[in-house]
């Protein structure tokens, strides 16, 4: 069985086969349904996992708050220590843990550990922020005062992630939350808990080696019930959602009811545009990694293929020698590319999305079949896929979390432009040319009108330096890098009068 074979594995990471709790708030609990946790390679069950309940996040939420008051009261310098441990620490698990990544959730073996390299980045990343949590002093117009922006922490941030990227999107979350001084309650992706509670207990270790109360970095796994819950209660100041469009608008909804903040990575339909000036064998390969990697499972999947009709033909044809290469598989398998989908509903996304294409007009050129032969018979893997399509069928636009990547032609750019931003979503976006004025058009007010803006890279694979997130129904948050840490911030605006007099702002005589 899949414990058996990488018991290995999951003792280093302290996970046990049956009897791990999905509860942390300072101490290791669970009193709510006992939930397998499956492998996407085969649905065997890995290990079980005990649910926390709407019960234990209520108690959860106290113990960060009261961890949270301690935290807050050391100088961000030192906070950045404390995250640099977390770093080191989690470079120490960076196998285990990258290989777990690949087992719960199925993304191969060096996708599984870039995206704890993602944490550790953005943990160095905010450990630099701890000496450059700048405020601004801004001119005052009134003789003998001083105004300046204050940026104190919020007190809890509530994040709620993905399957997709099981460690990564709580990482990016937490520790920029965390050097902002607040403490982070987590409620992963029931899919995905053997890695939430990895990681939890890691950070635990480090936060008792500092002496500082483990349930400022609290987990609480659950179904919706525990989602719903945790939206919804005014101790979480922020709420940083990652997940489908449907359940983010939700999300923000209600958190915008009790006036609290919502972080919203929501879908993507993101595209790429092949113009007839660029290097195609340099896109051909950007493509490859956008529409295949990670099985077409992260929010930044490149879904759609804008192609000049001049160089569609060449393109394609070196798109399906490219696709012809990549193996599917287990991905802790050397060689494998293309692990399975997360889990079988996926599965029948995939045939859903094909039959939408047939039936609207649209052809499959490339793949289009569930793989069942030989050591793929109980996984749930498919065939990367490519279709021909035309930008108005209802199919394209739509996010299907699956390898299919629509392909479609374009006469001018103009048109293509308009094709890249004739969906709801807008979360990332890829132009391949090598004319400036393209590139300049493209990044300008009539260009792209995602969140993220490319050239000549694929749509996935942001760096952690820059804000991440996107526009429209993508929900408008942005995480990461860049300013996206004053979002965990309650921001102040301070007058302070040394003057002696009272000037009025506007220069106002009052009496
Ligand atoms: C996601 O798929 O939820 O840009 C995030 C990327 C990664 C993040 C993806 N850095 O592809």
């Amino acid at each position: 069985t899949t414990w058996n074979q990488y018991r290995d594995v999951l003792e280093q990471l302290g996970l046990e086969k049956n009897n791990n709790k999905g509860v942390f708030d300072g101490e290791w609990k669970a009193a709510g349904d006992i939930i397998p946790s499956y492998n996407p390679v085969n649905n065997e069950v890995i290990a079980e996992v005990i649910q926390g309940t709407v019960g234990e996040l209520d108690v959860a939420f106290d113990r960060v708050a009261e961890a949270q008051k301690i935290w807050q009261e050391l100088p961000v310098p030192q906070r950045g220590q404390v995250l640099l441990a977390m770093r080191d620490a989690l470079v120490k698990n960076i196998q285990p843990l990258g290989k777990l990544v690949s087992l719960e959730m199925g993304k191969i073996l060096p996708e599984g550990i870039g995206e704890v390299q993602e944490y550790v980045d953005i943990l160095e990343y905010a450990l630099g922020l701890s000496r450059m949590l700048n405020g601004a002093m801004i001119p005052s117009e009134r003789p003998g005062h001083v105004m300046l922006e204050t940026w104190n922490p919020l007190g809890t941030v509530g994040v709620i992630s993905a399957f997709n990227f099981p460690v990564a999107v709580y990482g990016w979350n937490s520790a920029i939350a965390l050097v902002a001084g607040n403490g982070v309650l987590w409620k992963p992706s029931p899919t995905t808990p053997l890695v939430a509670i990895a990681v939890t207990k890691i950070l635990e270790k480090t936060l008792r080696e500092h002496n500082l109360p483990p349930a400022l970095c609290s987990l609480v796994t659950g179904g919706t019930d525990v989602g719903q819950s945790m939206t919804k209660d005014k101790r979480a100041h922020a709420i940083s959602f990652t997940g489908s469009t449907k359940v983010g608008r939700a999300v923000g909804t209600v958190v915008q009811e009790r006036f609290g903040k919502s972080i919203l990575e929501l879908g993507g339909n993101n595209a790429i545009i092949v113009t007839d000036d660029c290097d195609l064998d340099l896109a051909a390969r950007a493509i490859l990694f956008a529409a295949v990697g990670t099985a077409g499972q992260r929010c930044t999947t490149t879904r759609r293929l804008i192609v000049h009709e001049s160089v569609y033909d060449t393109l394609m044809e070196r798109l399906v020698k490219a696709y012809d290469q990549v193996k599917v598989g287990d991905p802790l398998e050397e060689g494998i590319l293309c692990g399975p989908l997360h889990t079988k509903e996926a599965v029948n996304i995939y045939e859903q999305t094909l039959a939408s294409v047939k039936n609207q007009g649209g052809q499959v050129l490339y793949g289009g079949k569930v793989l069942k032969e030989g050591k793929l018979a109980n996984g749930n893997f498919v065939a990367p896929t490519l279709t021909r399509v035309t930008p108005d069928m209802d199919v394209v636009k739509n996010e299907a979390f699956v390898p299919i990547l629509h392909t479609m032609t374009y006469k001018t750019l103009d048109e293509a432009i308009a094709i890249n931003n004739g969906v709801a979503q807008g979360l990332s976006s890829s132009i391949f040319t090598t004319n400036p004025s393209t590139i300049f058009k493209w990044i300008g007010s009539s260009g792209a009108d995602s969140g993220i803006i490319n050239v000549n890279i694929p749509t996935n694979g942001a760096e952690i330096g820059g804000a991440f997130g996107g526009e429209k129904e993508t929900g408008g948050g942005r995480e990461s890098g860049s300013d996206s840490w004053k979002q965990y911030c309650r921001r102040g605006t301070c007058t302070i009068n040394y003057s002696g007099a009272l000037p009025l702002a506007q220069g106002i005589n009052f009496g």
